[in-house]
């Protein structure tokens, strides 16, 4: 029997474009914006590449210096706006969370499509800045120079502010979505570890982005009516904006990273096919992250003249933020101790991130110590620092989500085949790109320079070609993915075996979500209970349950 597209999905009902422009529907939402950080993330890479490129020599290779400032900035700038806070939370949280919750849809769905367009609205702003003049200040706009530059920082700020609002606006839905929309039994204990993370991210979300939109709000009126507030030529002060955009911008950064390790949880949880260990532990890390990542803001400030006191204590404070992430990573290990690995994509993700974000999370650490700060603060080592983190963690596990979910999203199997060497290629090339950064920071050499003396030049060459390996890496992944949509198999309600309630639901999932109103049976990690049947449709094409090629046929049992 071989399994076809069910007709009652959300993809396909209701029909017409003007059915997807006016939606309400989470999912199609959570598409919408999957497309859109698609394209701003490429539009970034290839600025990485050409950033890459410029560096495999000293001296002009492809762009002057003035041109050097811009692209680096658009990189940074369109990579943290545009796509990673937006990219997990958005994208992947927006299909997943009302489905794991056993909801039709998240509390406000006019709210949620509203956020939607001012994402649009304030892409367009930064798009414009971009086509005007674009920005040559550093993604982070520090001033005096950002009030005083040619380039379009108006415009560029004000795209992040409004892009603000659609973040806060996304995190008020989720965390009333949490409180409000859970089928019954699904206590707080019976939620799904993503859901926590989301839970934490939404509540940074609300209570942080109003201080970036509050900064850059100063800072535009500060350029547009000369009003002294950050540049010391006009009587302000260049340190309260590091204060300002900082006292956003680190929890931000956790905004990135604590959906990413919400992603890990269910993809080590699955792939297991074990009791999450410690469940309550992990839960409750995500809530101490947000709270701890409120208390540090100025670790990024230690060569900013702040008095030594302040530098120690937020030093200090800085080394706790490793507790509640360092648990979340033991208990990873912990449940997959004698466990039955199944090394599918998503998993070989899920093992990748945990390699390379321990690395940029050990790094943070180097650098949470003043004496070791002052000597590597705007290194190369901090670019290699922030990229393990960003892309060895939130990247990594983006993907790792993206082929979890793929199947359910879209209702088509990729080859898993493909899938692996993807993922294989870019755990190669993203090493090959970053750790030779480490070394080079290490010997002195600065970040934003457009060029560098001889002697660091075989390091940043292999950097250079680890990039473009790279590349290749997300092409092959964006390729095979485009394959499956068109040609891949027919995918089945609960391909991995998983026990949330999204593989409750058809595949693609019924407009409403489920047929019928869910009730709780199980919890989320009940694997010591429950022996979901995961191999029922693979085994309807013969596949083979281990590897997931054609071959002999499996029998299940329900335990309960
Ligand atoms: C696709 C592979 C990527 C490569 C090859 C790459 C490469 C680089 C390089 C070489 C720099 C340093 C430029 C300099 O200081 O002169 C840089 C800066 C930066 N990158 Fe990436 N990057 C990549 C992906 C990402 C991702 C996924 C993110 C975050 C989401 C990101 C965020 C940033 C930021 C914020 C900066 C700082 C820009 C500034 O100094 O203003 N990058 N990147
Ligand atoms: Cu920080």
């Amino acid at each position: 029997m071989s399994m076809v597209m069910p007709k009652m999905n959300y993809l396909a009902e209701p029909k017409g474009l003007w059915s997807w422009i006016v939606t309400y529907d989470h999912k199609r939402i959570g598409l919408l914006y999957l497309a859109a950080i698609t394209l701003f993330f490429a539009i970034a890479g290839f600025l990485a590449i050409l950033i890459r490129t410029e560096l495999l020599y000293p001296g002009q290779d492809i762009m002057d210096a003035n041109t050097y400032n811009q692209v680096f900035t658009l990189h940074g700038a369109i990579m943290i706006f545009l796509f990673i806070i937006p990219s997990i939370p958005a994208a992947l949280g927006n299909f997943v969370l009302p489905l794991m919750i056993g909801a039709k849809d998240v509390a406000f769905p006019k709210l949620n499509l509203a956020s939607w367009y001012i994402y649009v609205f304030g892409s367009i702003f930064a798009i414009y800045s971009i086509l005007a003049s674009a920005v040559d200040t550093g993604w982070t706009f520090y001033t005096p120079y950002s009030t005083t530059t040619g380039t379009a920082v108006i415009s560029m700020t004000l795209g992040a502010f409004i892009l603000g609002f659609s973040s806060i606006f996304t995190g008020i839905n989720f965390i009333v979505t949490v409180h409000k929309m859970r089928a019954p039994g699904m206590t707080w204990y019976k939620l799904p570890l993503m859901i926590w993370a989301l839970y934490a991210t939404a509540l940074i979300q609300v209570m942080a982005t109003p201080v970036l939109a509050i900064t850059l709000l100063l800072l535009v009126l500060e350029r547009w009516l000369g009003v002294g507030i950050f540049d010391p030529a006009l009587g302000g002060d260049p340190v309260l904006y590091q204060h300002f955009f900082w006292f956003y911008s680190h929890p931000a950064v956790y905004i990135m990273i604590l959906p990413a390790l919400g992603i890990i949880s269910e993809l080590i949880a699955t792939f297991s096919h074990k009791k999450i260990f410690g469940y309550k532990f992990i839960a409750y890390s995500s809530l101490a992250i947000a709270f701890t990542s409120f208390l540090v803001w100025a670790h990024h400030m230690f060569t900013s003249g702040q008095s030594e006191l302040a530098a120690m204590i937020f030093s200090f404070i800085t080394f706790f933020v490793g507790v509640p992430t360092g648990i979340k990573i033991f208990n990873w290990l912990l449940t997959m101790y004698k466990a039955q690995i199944d090394l599918r994509t998503p998993m070989v993700y899920a093992l990748s991130f945990i390699f390379l974000f321990t690395i940029g999370g050990l790094t943070g650490i180097f650098l949470g110590a003043l004496s070791v700060d002052i000597h590597l603060h705007d290194t190369y080592f901090i670019v290699a620092h922030f990229h393990y983190v960003m892309m060895g963690g939130t990247v990594i596990a983006f993907l790792g989500g993206l082929h979890f979910w793929w199947p359910k999203m879209f209702g088509k199997l990729y080859n898993e085949t493909a899938g692996r060497i993807g993922a294989a290629i870019i755990f190669v090339g993203f090493n090959m790109t970053f750790l030779p950064q480490f070394v080079l920071g290490s010997q002195g050499m600065p970040r934003r320079y457009w060029t560098y003396v001889d002697a660091y030049q075989p390091l940043h060459a292999f950097s250079s070609y680890g990039s473009f390996i790279l590349g290749l890496g997300f092409i092959l992944v964006f390729v095979y993915l485009m394959h499956s949509l068109i040609w891949g198999r027919q995918a089945p309600k609960n391909i991995w075996g998983s026990l949330t309630m999204e593989w409750e639901t058809t595949s693609p999932p019924h407009p409403h979500n489920f047929e019928e109103d869910k009730v709780l049976q199980h919890g989320p990690y009940d694997y010591d209970k429950v022996l979901i049947d995961r191999d029922e449709a693979l085994t309807d094409y013969g596949y083979d349950t281990t590897t997931g090629e054609p071959g002999e046929h499996r029998e299940s049992v329900a335990k309960e």
